[in-house]
């Protein structure tokens, strides 16, 4: 790979102005087969729809490329103060469709396609999702970069570009098999490769003090093995304002020195390793999504991102201000998307102290105002730490600076409250013990000026429980910042027939205003209106049923209600009461218990973690019971159930336009926020669920009439603990011990014994801490009220048109406008035209 110095020279000519590209029909078809024929080298005989794709691909890409310079040019030239959203993880899903939506040239691509004899619903099909991400954490940065670029803020997005993403799931005698993604095979129009701006990142090695002069002491960080960070570009338009927004990849690559080393020693092989070694950092995201404790690579992942991020800012910075910190931190912030990147707190430290020699308490002041950090757990086990013997390996001087920054804030506990050992030994960054660790959260509620939760449930939960002893420090560094969804993707893009039928109603300004959408309120009970919002989600169940078809070989009539779970499969999710209720359906339907009956599907989708095992054995029971209740001549044109496989972006793109009913029914107190909730309710689903995450604020929203809500309260789950008694619960409830007769009798695993014993245990367990039995009773009625509520079709419409009239609140642009007001504070910039 060519990477070669930065070199500042004159602009040329080549450079210069250059004129607008049209936006008109024949404009693009003009440039599409110049792409065809000169870029891509296609002829006619050529009739692959990956080089149809590809040539639109560039078109569209073109178009965003002026619009992408004038804005960062913008940028600089303000000296604004710009945020920095650091994230292991960017859930793009599919870029084609959203440029052209964004860009506002949905209907000159359709027009000109359509002249060529090309299908623009074709080509989208054909991108690759860009799975660089595991769900939740991911999608939602990709959602609030498209919020930052349509709000017109200057935001940069940091991740790493895995050649590798999300594995596929294939489903195999009724098991998850995973499959890599090499999303990158048919090549990406959608970056910019930036081989002159590389980076270097150490790792490795030792420090090395000496003093200076002065008495001061200087610290090298000596003896490491260097890695190249190659940055990628990617676009992020917003709508339909001029602005395009960077996404920063990194990849990582091998120094030529490095491979020097070895190769003047005669060890070609090793040499090749070594370079291995080095590629390997960014090759494959890791597809846990809670933290998996003492993975090596991982930690070196985050690191390097940390690393290259930072060095980037601060290298723009001495370009453009020389090495005048003191207003550093006025005009830049990093928001940490969860723990994963916080060793930014210690590597600012590093790169301030070390490289450009700042005193400590000037780095230290520089460095807490400029971090901000975003928690989107509240499972304990899930808090990430690290073992100190992988820094002192890997990162020997990010440890002393941890070891430092522990120092003196304990120092701080210490003097509020004097003498409180057992305090300290909580607070403290290190968690000590046989194999001592270092707790990230804890570094980064230290390191940070603002600490935030994804729901009003989860940020109190977060101040009251997990970051109690913080909250009592420092009450002011803690806030809420409730999830959202962007509305141009989910509801704009995924759901056009939807969104024409709402703009001829209330006008089109709610794609980014979406509380506009309150103006449908009085449409909810008109008849006509509603028969238009029923024949507009008739066919996009159609789009659906073809969609599961294609994916499972199910296929689904028309006439079921369409009640789907779609997340990563946990516990705490609770797939496992989803499943429970289906054999209670079946189990009624065998003994005749079928008067006022909906005919129901139920669609269950999601990855596992490769290494949780009952998450895949809950995968296992969802397809075998699946196969009994579907081959049951019985439920015919009553019940299906259907495990989708590889769930994905653009997988919910046709799911959530085409659902009845949205499952969402984690144990309560467990679900940080949620955000496929809110796809759902914007696309007019209505909900059951828990009073967990953002349930309530979407309860709070619509109302209880148009919500299914059962299950304990996050409080009431806190009191059960230690009292949990399921066996009796079981006993006294006539449903559910027959459901559990049919499990414990082998109902679904006739010829595979034993295979889930380990579930029914865990159903079964005093110890459950998901509490599945307690909530199965107030679930049973949920569904009951939901499927009765279904057959009233005039109510069940009003109550879809509310669900889509109040889901305002949820749009990402109001998070990111809350972010900007609370944390960042950024002036947007408009770039001209
Ligand atoms: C950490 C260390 C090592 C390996 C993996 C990880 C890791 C990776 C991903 C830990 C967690 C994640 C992802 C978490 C996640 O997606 N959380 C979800 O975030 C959403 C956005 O805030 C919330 O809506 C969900 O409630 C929350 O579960």
């Amino acid at each position: 790979m060519p990477v070669q110095p930065l070199v500042k020279s004159k602009p040329s000519s080549a450079v210069a102005e250059l004129p607008s590209l049209g936006l008109e029909a024949e404009d693009i078809q003009a440039d599409y087969k110049r792409h065809f024929n000169y870029t891509l080298g296609r002829d006619r005989s050529c009739q692959s729809a990956h080089y149809a794709y590809t040539a639109l691909g560039l078109v569209v890409r073109d178009r965003l490329m002026e619009r992408w310079k004038n804005t960062r040019r913008a940028y600089e030239e303000s000296h604004c103060k710009q945020a920095y959203y650091l994230s292991m993880e960017f859930l793009l899903g599919r870029a084609l469709g959203n440029a052209m939506l964004n860009l506002g040239i949905t209907d000159s691509i359709t027009e000109a396609l359509h002249s060529l004899g090309l299908h623009l619903e074709e080509l989208v099909e054909i991108e690759s999702d860009a799975g660089l991400g595991n769900g939740g954490l991911g999608r939602l940065a990709a959602c609030f970069l498209d919020s930052c670029a349509t709000l017109q803020l200057p935001v940069m997005g940091y991740g790493l570009r895995y050649e590798y993403g999300m594995f596929r799931q294939h489903v195999e005698n009724g098991f998850q098999v995973e499959e890599p993604d090499h999303w990158l095979r048919n090549g990406n129009v959608w970056e910019l490769e930036r081989p002159e701006l590389v980076l270097r990142v150490r790792f490795g090695g030792r420090t090395d003090t000496t003093a200076h002069d002065d008495g001061r002491l200087k610290v090298r960080w000596v003896d490491t093995h260097d890695i190249l960070a190659v940055p990628y570009d990617v676009p992020i338009p917003g709508y339909r304002n001029g602005t395009i927004n960077t996404l920063r990849l990194w990849k990582s690559a091998a120094t030529d020195e490095f491979d020097l080393e070895e190769f003047n020693a005669g060890d070609y092989p090793e040499a090749v390793a070594a370079k291995n070694m080095a590629e390997q950092i960014t090759l494959v995201l890791y597809p846990n999504d809670a933290s998996e404790n003492g993975k090596e690579l991982r930690l070196r992942q985050q690191y390097f991102l940390a690393s290259a991020s930072l060095q980037d800012v601060l290298r723009r910075w001495i370009w453009t201000r020389g090495r005048d910190f003191s207003d550093f931190a006025d005009k830049n912030c990093f928001q940490l998307n969860d723990t994963h990147p916080s060793i930014a707190v210690a590597e600012l430290m590093r790169l301030l102290m070390d490289e450009q020699g700042l005193e400590w308490a000037e780095a230290w002041d520089i460095t807490s105002r400029t971090m901000a950090y975003t928690n989107h757990t509240l499972l304990p086990e899930a808090l990430e730490k690290w073992p100190v013997r992988l820094f002192e390996q890997w990162l020997p001087r990010l440890l002393e600076i941890i070891y430092e920054i522990n120092a003196r804030f304990l120092g701080e506990v210490d003097k509020r409250w004097p003498g409180d050992m057992d305090r300290l030994a909580r607070m403290s960054l290190i968690e000590e013990g046989h194999e001592p660790q270092v707790r990230m959260a804890y570094l980064a509620i230290v390191g940070s000026y603002s600490v935030n939760g994804v729901a009003e449930l989860h940020s109190k939960l977060l101040s009251e429980g997990l970051f109690r002893d913080f909250y009592e420090l420092w009450p002011y560094k803690f806030n809420n910042k409730t999830n959202g969804i962007t509305p141009r993707r989910w509801l704009a893009w995924n759901n056009p027939d939807l969104s024409d039928l709402i703009s001829e109603a209330i006008g089109d300004r709610w794609v980014t205003e979406l509380n506009r959408l309150h103006e449908l309120t009085p449409l909810a009970s008109d008849a006509r209106f509603q028969q238009c919002w029923d024949e507009v989600r008739h066919a996009n169940k159609q789009r659906l049923i073809d969609f599961i078809f294609q994916e499972s070989g199910v296929e689904i009539p028309a006439n079921f209600m369409f009640d789907v779970q779609v997340k990563r499969i946990h516990e705490y999710k609770r797939q496992l009461l989803n499943t429970l209720h289906v054999i209670h359906l079946y189990d009624r339907i065998k003994r005749g218990d079928i008067e006022n009956w909906t005919p129901r599907a139920v669609i269950i989708g999601g990855k596992a973690a490769p290494g949780y095992l009952i998450a895949k054995k809950i995968i296992k029971l969802i397809n075998n019971v699946a196969r009994v209740v579907n081959s049951d001549p019985d439920t015919e044109g009553l019940l299906k159930m259907v495990f989708l496989p590889n769930y994905r972006v653009s997988a919910m793109e046709v799911i959530c336009a085409g659902s009845d009913l949205s499952e969402q029914i984690s144990t309560a107190g467990k679900e940080a926020s949620g955000t496929g909730n809110m796809k759902f309710m914007l696309n007019g689903a209505l909900t059951i669920g828990t009073l967990d995450g953002a349930n309530i604020e979407i309860l709070e929203e619509v109302g209880e009439e148009h919500f299914f809500l059962f299950g304990l309260t996050a409080e009431e789950v806190a009191q059960t603990r230690g009292h949990y008694d399921p066996q009796a619960i079981i006993s006294a409830d006539e449903d559910l011990s027959r459901v559990m007769r049919l499990l414990e009798k082998g109902h679904f695993n006739r010829f595979e014994p034993g295979l889930f014993d380990d579930v029914i245990g865990a159903i079964k367990s005093p110890h459950d801490p998901w509490l599945t039995a307690a909530d199965f009773r107030s679930y049973v009625e949920a569904q009951k009220r939901a499927a009765e509520a279904y057959r009233d079709r005039p109510r069940w419409l009003r109550s879809s048109i509310l669900n889509t009239a109040c889901s305002g609140r949820f749009s990402t642009d109001r998070t990111i406008s809350q972010y900007n007001d609370e944390i960042w504070r950024l002036t947007p910039i408009s770039p001209g035209s």
